[in-house]
């Protein structure tokens, strides 16, 4: 990021109490504007939130370039009195943060960061590299936060919602029996990773419960899409020396429905985290969302591991359905191939990708998954 001179510069703020930046689903707009045969995107919806801006602010700092969360002012800090450093987790207005002694310090958040535009529910996410100026009481006040890479977001009703910023990689834990394993939410979670450049890790847990060979063709078609795969059991200890291998020093985060055995596969490589689990329902094979808020965890093998609490539904946040067929690596060189300039590639006759499908080139579960994306599905 280039940042220019220090100068004046005019910050957007949100209305007061506005509620929704996005109109709702955008997939699903262009699901049915493409059946009512406007070919035209919804362009202007990516404009998130500009139309209800109404105040202008004046603030001293830096203009930059937005990063991948959409900061766009960067405030300045007085470095001789604030010091940097990292959100662990955010718990309602208040933040527990990381210093670079070593210690830990609760941080709340400056009323001026609060009120930036944004399209996020908090401002400040878990993974956050922050500066913060002492205040009474022991406790800190948050002045600005560091531009962002590796953000995971999802939609959560109808705006951003990060899970969490500067990770690495994203380990996507489904387990293979109670809850039953989720392939298309995998699918999902692989498209998130993709837009936002953080490699994909795919872990399936509890494989002690299956036999694994069930499991070879699933893993196969992600294999050769060349995506890594570990078959795990936090129970047996399979896989897991792997695990820790995977996660050595680099910043992570675990995602996945509830119940997968997140925390637990996080216990299994670090027996001294004693994060808390519990059992999956019987009636529902559900999960019952153990972990409350995603939480940094310094890792005895360096680096930083993200527990996050188990999520029902992972809508894609910012993705537009011309692009979707990009973020799945297998359809993509079809993609190019396809004499359609604006196929869907859901419907059309004569198109590569649907033609490739028949013809057993691309997986049919994948395929499926890329139309329920492209439709706009729940999962
Ligand atoms: N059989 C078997 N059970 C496991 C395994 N890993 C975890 N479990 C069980 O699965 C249940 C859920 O584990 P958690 O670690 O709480 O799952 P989680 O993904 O952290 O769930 P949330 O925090 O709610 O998102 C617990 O009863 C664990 O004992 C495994 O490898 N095999
Ligand atoms: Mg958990
Ligand atoms: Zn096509």
């Amino acid at each position: 990021m280039k940042k220019k001179d220090n100068r004046k510069i005019r910050a957007d703020f949100r209305k007061r109490y506005s509620t929704r930046a996005r109109d709702g689903d955008l997939t699903r707009q262009y699901g049915r504007q493409q059946g009512e045969g406007n070919d035209s995107p919804p362009a202007s919806e990516r404009v998130s939130g500009k139309g209800r801006l109404t105040r202008k602010r004046t603030v001293h700092g830096a203009e930059t370039t937005p990063d991948a969360a959409g900061f766009s002012v960067d405030l300045d800090v007085d470095t001789t009195v604030c010091q940097p450093g990292r959100v662990l987790s955010v718990h309602g207005l208040a933040c527990c943060v990381l210093r670079e002694d070593g210690t830990l310090l609760r941080c709340a958040t400056r009323k001026l960061l609060k009120s930036l535009s944004t399209d996020q529910r908090h401002v400040v996410a878990a993974g956050d590299r922050i500066w913060f100026r002492p205040v009474s009481g022991g406790e800190g006040l948050i002045e600005r936060i560091e531009p962002r890479h590796g953000v995971l977001s999802r939609t959560s009703r109808g705006r951003q919602h990060v899970i969490v910023t500067n990770v690495d990689q994203i380990v996507i834990v489904g387990s293979a029996a109670e809850p039953m394993l989720k392939p298309h939410l995998i699918d999902r979670m692989l498209v998130t990773a993709e837009k936002a450049r953080i490699r994909p890790v795919i872990c399936i847990n509890k494989i002690d419960l299956v036999d694994p060979a069930d499991l070879q063709p699933l893993i196969g078609v992600f294999g050769q899409m060349g995506y890594q795969v570990l078959l795990l059991s936090a129970t047996t200890g399979f896989g897991i020396a792997r695990l820790r291998g995977v996660l050595a020093g680099k910043e992570s985060v675990l995602a996945g429905q509830s119940g997968v055995g997140k925390s637990s596969l996080l216990n299994a490589i670090d027996p001294s985290l004693h994060l808390r689990v519990s059992d999956v329902s019987v009636e529902s094979q559900k999960g019952r969302h153990t972990t409350a808020a995603a939480r940094l965890l310094p890792l005895d093998l360096e680096g930083f591991v993200v527990d996050t609490p188990g999520i029902r539904q992972f809508q894609l946040w910012d993705v537009i359905p011309e692009e979707l067929a990009g973020f799945f690596r297998d359809i993509r060189p079809f993609v190019s191939l396809c004499a359609f300039p604006n196929c869907t590639h859901t419907h059309e006759q004569g198109c590569t990708v649907k033609d490739a499908t028949a013809d057993g080139k691309l997986d049919v579960r994948r395929y499926e998954s890329y139309c329920h994306m492209f439709a706009g599905d729940a999962i």
